[in-house]
């Protein structure tokens, strides 16, 4: 389903776990701040609203999104977090730099999530205008910062919560 046809900012309060004991690392790339801030504020304050202490939210920032698998890396060596948030906003522009940055930003992340086992989000908006972007960043469409919280939180319950066997299970948390 594309992101037009799904509120970013909408989840299951209820059925979402407690994110007390969690700990976060949150790297948000510093092109186009006026977007990228936004989605910092939508991820961080649903994480404290889950329950998350502000003391397990570790931040970093670095200058743009092709920066956000080093950052995630060097947070990853400092801090024993539970999953990593990585939020960007890459607009394409004339050139082909947009195809760059996203294939390298998904793979480098993809990468990490195989080595270090810890989930990784992906909190990138990949958009063709700054319109569409802000549609993403508290507009229209809600909030992508807002969506990489509840997908962190989701990740790391899968890892602290016991996997069960027994009968089928229906989708949704
Ligand atoms: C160079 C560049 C361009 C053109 N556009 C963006 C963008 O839309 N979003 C973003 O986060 N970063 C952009 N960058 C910067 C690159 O991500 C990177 O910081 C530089 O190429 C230096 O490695």
């Amino acid at each position: 389903m594309a992101s037009a046809l799904k509120n970013l900012s909408v989840y299951d309060q209820q059925s979402l776990p407690s994110a007390e004991e969690m700990t976060f690392g949150i790297i948000v790339a510093e092109w186009n701040a006026h977007i990228t801030h936004t989605l910092y504020e939508g991820c961080f304050d649903t994480l404290l609203k889950q329950g998350a202490k502000p003391e397990n939210i570790y931040t970093l920032h670095v200058p743009g999104a092709f920066e956000l698998t080093a950052g995630a890396r060097i947070l990853l060596g400092q801090k024993p977090v539970d999953v990593i948030i990585c939020l960007g906003c890459v607009i394409k522009g004339e050139t082909n730099h947009d195809e760059y940055i996203n294939q390298s930003v998904s793979l480098g992340l993809t990468n990490l999530v195989i080595n270090s086992g810890k989930p990784h989000i992906f909190g990138l908006l990949t958009v063709n205008s700054e319109e569409q972007a802000l549609e993403r960043a508290g507009g229209k469409h809600g909030n992508k910062g807002v969506e990489a919280a509840q997908t962190a939180i989701r990740m790391a319950a899968l890892k602290k919560l016991p996997i069960r066997g027994g009968g089928k299970r229906p989708i949704g948390f």
